[in-house]
């Protein structure tokens, strides 16, 4: 901690009227938030401060941890929910105060405070952001995973869920029964159809426990879908260091991001929600087309980046871009393989897109590492890399550099770069596919068909298929002679 004061509600006089929207008049809470991380700090919490300042509502925010995690509860709650966001872009830094989130909570420690939110008929909102993996969910039937620990535990004691979906059938259950009008879920996570497939998981959990609860929900709660874009690494002390620069403040808890921000929401909010669109957000009927290419053309290159780079040894983003054939190889990827799969309105430029998102990844300010990235990749391969493949396969397109990233995603499961660096493995189920990865030899045959072998990331389907199969043992032999060799080959010999 600084030798600062603390940024708190008393001490907002002190700072430069410039870092503060203007007039704010403490709103209600309207919103309660799931996964209480820096990309909501810096994506839907500015949004809805900006909405507020613009054209009122009640709609603060009560932001959660599911984890358990006091620290950070702890942290925003010794500076009144008050923070800073911090963004680098290649022109400077641009430190701004938000005031629009005014509790943070922790489960297990607040359930009482968080249910009595819940069941508030001013709460309006339920948003997520609690990643790919915090969804529980089964990848095969898109069902809540009655074999999830948590799950099972929440099917057991509904009153104490500590799960998403256990948490929202037990809040819904609570306003059905006490005649208060439902909640809008809103997921916020990279998931394809992100609110159809909420809506699916949180009504099987209730269909597991009680029909009637989980017709009523099919009935009468909107789980709208959405597209969310900004990047946002995780904090550094040099962002500390920046937002103590600029307030004249100790900040504990501020978030780095990008200047770039994109919010693309089906408007199904029965309740009411915050005026979004006046600051930027896009409310549209269908927003499947933005989804698709915000997936597969900046998610699937991210993930295709972050393993080659954990091999190749570049630590962070712009630094792999840097690196020319591999600049090139993520255009060629993004402009031959990625933008010919997806069906976007007339209107949306997809080179343009490519070109735009290249330019964010060289940001030289925003260092956003690798590792972050290459975290979960159980979770993120499907919907990022393996969808596309799909796609590519039944089309009989070629596939040649989205395999690379898959092969290089197998690689990195060993742990280890090819100067020799090791580097744990951050994955739900990073025991089982390290374990695959190592034990698998060094053929690449053995180790691709051991990988295709996990159910819980290859369909039957694709597992099956011999051109993908191929393609993968092509893409491991080249990665055995040099990942940097590899990508140079892989831009020569695309097929
Ligand atoms: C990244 C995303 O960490 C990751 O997996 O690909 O968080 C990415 O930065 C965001 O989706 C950008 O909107």
């Amino acid at each position: 901690m600084s030798d600062k004061s603390l940024l708190c509600r008393t001490a907002l006089p002190l700072i430069e009227d410039h870092l503060l929207a203007p007039e704010w008049r403490d709103p209600r809470i309207g919103i309660v938030h799931l996964g209480i991380g820096n990309f909501h700090r810096a994506h839907e919490a500015v949004y809805t401060e900006e909405a507020m300042l613009a054209e009122g509502g009640d709609w603060a925010i009560c932001g959660v941890t599911l984890q358990g995690d006091v620290t950070k509860r702890d942290a925003l709650m010794a500076q009144d929910g008050l923070y800073s966001v911090v963004e680098r872009g290649p022109q400077g830094v641009e430190v701004s105060v938000i005031r629009a989130l005014r509790e943070v909570l922790a489960l297990p420690h607040d359930r009482a405070r968080l249910f009595d939110l819940l069941a508030d008929a001013n709460v309006r909102i339920v948003s997520l952001t609690v990643t790919e993996k915090g969804y529980c969910r089964d990848t095969k039937t898109g069902d809540v995973d009655l074999s999830h620990p948590g799950i099972a535990h929440d099917l057991e004691h509904p009153g104490e869920p500590g799960t998403v979906p256990g948490i929202l059938v037990a809040a819904l259950k609570t306003r059905r029964d006490a005649g208060i009008a439902p909640f809008t879920v809103l997921s916020c996570d990279n998931l394809s159809h992100n609110g159809a497939a909420l809506r699916q998981m949180v009504c099987s959990h209730a269909r597991a426990l009680d029909e009637a609860l989980a017709i009523w929900i099919d009935r009468e709660v909107a789980f709208p879908s959405t597209m969310v874009d900004r990047i946002v690494p995780s904090t550094t002390d040099a962002d500390r260091d920046a937002a103590a620069a600029a307030l004249g403040l100790s900040d504990e808890a501020p978030v780095p991001c990008e200047p770039f921000r994109q919010w693309v929401i089906e408007d199904r909010f029965p309740a009411g929600r915050p005026a979004w669109e006046h600051v930027g957000a896009q409310l549209v009927d269908d927003v499947m087309p933005f989804e698709l290419a915000k997936l597969r053309m900046l998610n699937g290159t991210h993930s295709t980046l972050a393993y080659l780079s954990m091999l190749a040894g570049f630590a962070t983003i712009d630094e792999a871009m840097s690196f020319a054939p591999l600049r090139t190889l993520i255009h060629s990827m993004m402009t031959h393989e990625i933008a010919p799969t997806l069906g976007v309105p007339a209107s949306f430029d997809l080179m343009a897109y490519r070109d735009a998102l290249l330019e964010r990844y060289a940001n030289p300010a925003l260092k956003h590492r690798c590792a972050q990235i290459a975290m979960d990749g159980s979770q993120k391969i499907p919907p990022r890399l393996l969808a596309t493949i799909a796609a590519r396969l039944e089309l009989d397109q070629s596939i040649s550099r989205l395999s690379l990233g898959v092969a290089a995603w197998f690689v990195f499961l060993r742990g280890r770069a090819d100067d020799g660096t090791t580097f744990a493995i951050n994955d739900p189920l990073a025991s089982r596919l390290s374990a695959l990865a190592t034990n698998a030899g060094d053929a690449p045959e053995s180790l691709v068909s051991s990988m295709l072998g996990c159910r819980d990331v290859f369909s039957p389907e694709l597992a099956s298929n011999e051109v993908f199969r191929r393609a993968l043992i092509q893409a491991v032999t080249q990665l055995k002679g040099g990942t940097r060799a590899a990508i140079e080959n892989a831009n020569l010999n695309a097929f």
